[in-house]
């Protein structure tokens, strides 16, 4: 393996341009184009145009689910989820998310139970909602499938019979995913995606919440249009999440690369995967649960005393080389506005949330990078972890 010369002692940058960490798809300037032009001829921009329609079925079927209902984003459809559930009081959830997670349940007028995570998985430790449930009046619990990877179903099943709550998940980071040959999509009551451009799929902005049961699907139709539409059902309210002719368009596009998206992304996780192997103090997280997963994120953990730095060192080493590594999730949800002051103690039950907190990385993944890429930051890491005494005296003691 070899040893490079780091931006931080003065080389050049290993990238003239900024590698983010996202997936950031986007068709051929030809094929948007003529998506385009479409839209324009027919001037049938939104409101459940033909393309969504088509994005709907092709999602249906590629999921094998009942429904798949295309919103705006992932967040305005968590939050039609959890009325469209007729959710009341408290929902189980991780803190350890994107901060989006939990506002979905602040929109709807719920309050967020934070559970801790699994150390080596990250998802919803099942242990630890058993605990909430005993001990609290809970509507429902609301899951996330992170990282590409998914919770510990099963249990979370059983658990929601047991205790009579629904269980739903915010799968932003899991379209793409199976379990045994059962796409994501098809678990729980329903299942919450993200095409926002940096996810696996991209519209843009968007997202697309399905569902097998009927009544839940009609309910969130007519949630999503502001007059409602579809069969009349009784709802509380309704709202805007529509999906726009040209999301759909994009999210198509898309659809059609795939598969060579996936392709991507495995030959660069694999590049990491390799040159990071037995690197003191640093831990890639491996998709455990699943049977495909959609390596829509690199995530490592740094352990400062084994490695030699902290995250937070890493991170600014990186950064001088044009690696936007980042630091998701810092903070914790319970230490975000307004949830540190409702809920002020509530880290102290969180010690696994509160130490990936402080230790997770994320490396760039998508289409800015390719495998000699990764390897290149592979090796940033190896050299920085190598010389870390100098690293640490160069940056002047960051935390
Ligand atoms: N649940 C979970 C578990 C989620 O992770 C998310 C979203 C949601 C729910 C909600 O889904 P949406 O309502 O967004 O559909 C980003 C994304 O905006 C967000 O979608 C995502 N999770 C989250 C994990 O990451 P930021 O604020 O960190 O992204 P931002 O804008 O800083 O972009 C990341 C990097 O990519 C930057 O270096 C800039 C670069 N970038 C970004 C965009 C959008 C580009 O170069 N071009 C671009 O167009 O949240």
């Amino acid at each position: 393996m070899n040893t490079v010369e780091l931006a931080i002692f003065g080389a050049p940058p290993a990238f003239e341009e900024p590698l983010p960490v996202g997936q950031l798809y986007f068709p051929e300037w030809s094929a948007y184009e003529d998506a385009m032009r479409g839209i324009f001829e027919r001037q049938y921009y939104t409101n459940q145009g033909p393309l969504t329609r088509q994005l709907e079925q092709a999602l249906e079927a590629r999921l094998g689910v009942r429904h798949a209902i295309c919103v705006t984003n992932a967040t305005i459809g968590l939050m039609m989820a959890a009325d469209a559930l007729g959710l009341r009081g408290k929902v189980i959830t991780p803190a350890f998310s994107f901060i989006a997670t939990s506002q979905s349940l602040t929109w709807a007028g719920l309050e967020p139970l934070f559970c801790d995570v699994d150390p080596l998985t990250h998802q919803l430790d099942p242990s630890r909602v058993e605990e909430l449930l005993e001990s609290n009046d809970v509507g429902a619990i609301l899951a996330v499938n992170l990282w590409g990877d998914v919770c510990a179903h099963d249990r979370l099943l059983q658990l929601s019979e047991r205790y009579g709550v629904p269980l739903y998940y915010d799968s932003a980071h899991a379209f793409g995913c199976s379990v045994q040959g059962r796409a994501v999509g098809n678990f729980g009551s329903l299942e919450v995606f993200s095409f926002h451009a940096t996810k696996v799929l991209s519209a843009a902005e968007g997202g697309c919440v399905c569902t097998n049961d009927d009544q839940l699907a009609a309910r969130l139709r007519n949630i999503r249009s502001s007059y409602g539409a579809g069969p009349a059902v009784h709802v509380r309210r309704t709202a805007n999440g529509r999906m726009s002719e040209a999301q759909a368009a994009i999210a198509l596009l898309s659809l059609d690369n795939f598969a060579k998206t996936l392709e991507r992304n495995r030959d660069v996780f694999a590049a990491y995967r390799d040159t990071l192997a037995g690197l003191p103090g640093l831990r890639l997280i491996e998709p455990q649960a699943v049977s495909a997963t959609n390596y829509q994120y690199v995530v490592c953990e740094i352990d400062t005393e084994c490695f030699g730095l902290g995250r937070d060192e890493l991170q600014a080493v990186l950064r001088a080389e044009n690696v936007l590594a980042r630091r998701y999730f810092y903070p914790g949800i319970h230490r975000c506005t307004p949830y540190d002051e409702y809920y002020p103690q509530v880290g102290e039950r969180l010690p696994v949330t509160e130490a990936l907190c402080a230790k997770v990385l994320q490396l760039p993944i998508g289409q800015s990078i390719d495998a000699a890429g990764a390897r290149r930051i592979g090796e940033i890491v190896r050299t920085a972890q190598q010389q870390a005494a100098n690293v640490r005296r160069n940056l002047g003691g960051l935390a």
